[in-house]
């Protein structure tokens, strides 16, 4: 015979008198509350939700008419979970926003102990510099800035540039250890030239010497024509995985894992027509789609999608892709920590 799970027990005058006088000395009834604390799977106040690019956009750059980058330090629209409501988060662990960088504009060098990524949505000519050195971004570029690096952002270009922000920021500040720090002077030095951290790391090579890898990627830009060509000649196997297409991870060419140790980072080519089986992880996936359009059907709700639409997929959603036509989707993911922990489990679907 099969033993449910607790269920809340009566509350007796008797009992309801002896809890309020333990409260006295701050002990409260586990029995009271063991129902919430426990259940038969993930349960999330965060909900599936996408943000329209088109229907977001304007407020982005009217943003640029409020407020400088400089004063904003960080000019950011945040992409707040419906659910989550002021709490900054797209899940419960990870936080995501959309940054706009004008012609001109700098963002001033801090550094903080959450990690974070960029993931360029429209414009070039604006860089992000890690200790000075400078990664200048194109659209479906990836850059990212581990714990406690320097870095700040600036503009050498003539049009707009906007980047989509994941941070694990409300992990870290579930777990307590949140610094930050702002680099004391206006102007942080320049540092090693562009595309150093790439020769170092990112050839298929390392560093003469160098026999264990940090936790962080020493390569911090991960370029989309390289992403894209990569898939493109994966595509050409037809080796397809049923639900997710061709799905390949960004790693930390020094230990094959993860780019950074809460955040995993996925690009995937869904080919025209393609049709996913169901997919259900404790890990919670933000979507973003690069170019294309499809739809995901998530817990059996469809949600369309279009090239620059965000979208996210909170624990234990089930979902599937289809394509409308040959897609690309970027997804950045909480897998990589519960992991770690032991905790993560993918559902018995597909
Ligand atoms: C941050 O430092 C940046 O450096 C972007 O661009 C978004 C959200 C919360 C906390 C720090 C950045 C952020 C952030």
């Amino acid at each position: 015979m099969s033993r449910a799970l607790h269920e809340k027990p009566e509350l007796t005058n008797a009992r309801a008198d002896f809890y309020g006088r333990m409260a006295e000395q701050k002990m409260t009834p586990l029995w009271e509350v063991l129902h919430t604390l426990l259940a038969e799977a993930p349960v999330t106040d965060a909900v599936p939700h996408k943000w329209d690019y088109d229907l977001c956009r304007p407020y982005i750059m009217e943003s640029a008419d409020i407020i400088s980058a400089e004063e904003a330090e960080r000019r950011v629209m945040v992409l707040e979970n419906p659910g989550l409501e002021e709490k900054s988060c797209i899940t419960e662990a990870l936080y995501a926003g959309l940054q706009l960088i004008m012609p001109g504009e700098v963002a001033p060098a801090h550094r903080h102990s959450p990690c974070a990524l960029r993931f360029i949505v429209e414009g070039t000519g604006a860089y992000t510099a890690l200790n000075g050195e400078k990664a200048y971004m194109e659209v479906g570029d990836l850059i990212l800035t581990p714990s406690w690096v320097w870095h700040d952002h600036g503009h050498d270009g003539d049009v707009p540039v906007v980047w989509l922000d994941g941070l694990d920021i409300p992990l870290v500040r579930h777990l307590g250890p949140v610094f930050a720090e702002p680099y004391p002077e206006s102007e942080f030095p320049q540092g090693r030239p562009s595309g150093d951290n790439m020769a170092r790391y990112g050839g298929n090579m390392r560093p003469f010497g160098e026999t264990s890898g940090p936790a962080n990627s020493p390569v911090f830009h991960y370029p989309y024509v390289q992403t894209r060509d990569t898939l493109d000649t994966l595509s050409k196997s037809g080796d397809i995985d049923a639900r997710h297409g061709y799905k390949l991870e960004y790693i930390n060419p020094t230990t094959g894992g993860p780019v950074m140790p809460t955040v995993g980072t996925y690009m995937q080519k869904l080919p025209n027509g393609f049709s996913g089986d169901v997919y259900q992880t404790t890990a919670a996936w933000v979507y973003h789609c690069v170019e294309g359009s499809g739809s995901t059907i998530i817990n059996g709700q469809k949600m369309t999608w279009k090239a620059r639409d965000t979208f996210v997929v909170p624990a234990w959603f089930k979902h599937e892709h289809q394509a409308d036509e040959d897609s690309f989707l970027f997804s950045f993911t909480d897998q990589p920590v519960q992991q770690k922990l032991g905790l993560f489990r993918e559902g018995e679907t597909g």
